[in-house]
């Protein structure tokens, strides 16, 4: 069994356990999903404090299972904290949940729409929909004023206002498709997409079956270039084990 490794960013155990049962509904003959969480940090992620200790946290879990033969890293938190540097870290393929939900929803509509947990975290998605090249293809994003940990509190309630936001924008961005801007909304994807009749796309499923597509074709991270391994130093304080040692050849 090849083990994909799928780190919450946030410290929450049952975000972590949902995001385990979720990415476990859709994993392949082959593959085994191994769940795990940064040993510090916040306990969700909603604004640019908590995402730079965040990112953080992800190259903390990507270096400690940095030795394993890992099909494929997933950061299961909508603003891809730390993507570049796990790619760094490893040379199995990695994906952030925004970045593989925005390439499956540019291939079942022309335009799509994120929903959303705080409107202040609006403005993250906003920046990975610019880097990632994405501004022909998203219409908008939609926050619900749900806090991450609140998603799991009263589900048919969620599942509620999620779908009056995603009707909203359907009609508003003249979308085709719904993203669903959180990795704790992968519970109610296919509800939501009974009640609306669109495409609707959770990051960490998908993100499941594109590690499984590019570890089955063989498709390792490149590490020639900026994806090189991290220069060996030291680090120090908190941060000492995650320095890069000099490899004897
Ligand atoms: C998230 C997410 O996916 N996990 C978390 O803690 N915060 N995203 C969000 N937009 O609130």
């Amino acid at each position: 069994m090849k083990p994909i490794l799928v780190i919450n960013p946030n410290t929450t155990d049952s975000m972590t356990n949902a995001i385990g049962v979720a990415a476990r509904s859709v994993v392949g003959p082959g593959f085994e999903i191994v769940v795990s969480q940064p040993s510090f940090g916040p306990r969700s992620i909603e604004g640019h404090f908590d995402e730079v200790i965040a990112a953080a946290g992800v190259a903390e879990q990507v270096r400690q299972y940095s030795e394993r033969p890992l099909a494929g890293v997933i950061i299961a938190c909508f603003g891809d904290p730390g993507l570049d540097a796990a790619r760094e870290a490893t040379d199995a393929p990695v994906l952030g949940i925004a970045e593989a939900a925005f390439h499956a929803a540019s291939m079942l509509a022309t335009g799509f729409s994120v929903v959303t947990t705080m409107t202040r975290t609006c403005i993250l998605a906003e920046r990975l929909v610019q880097r990632y090249g994405f501004e022909r293809h998203c219409r908008g994003i939609h926050g619900t004023d749900i806090p991450v940990l609140a998603l799991e509190s009263d589900p048919p309630q969620v599942l509620n206002v999620l779908e009056a936001s995603a009707r909203e924008a359907l009609l508003r961005d003249r979308s085709g498709a719904i993203v669903l801007g959180c990795a704790g909304m992968a519970a109610q994807c296919l509800a939501l997409q009974d009640r609306l009749g669109v495409p609707v796309i959770d990051g960490v499923a998908v993100a499941v079956k594109w590690i499984e597509a590019l570890s089955s074709l063989n498709l390792r991270t490149s590490k020639r270039g900026d994806y090189a391994d991290p220069l060996p130093k030291e680090y120090v304080g908190w941060s000492a084990p995650l320095g890069w040692p000099e490899v004897d050849s």
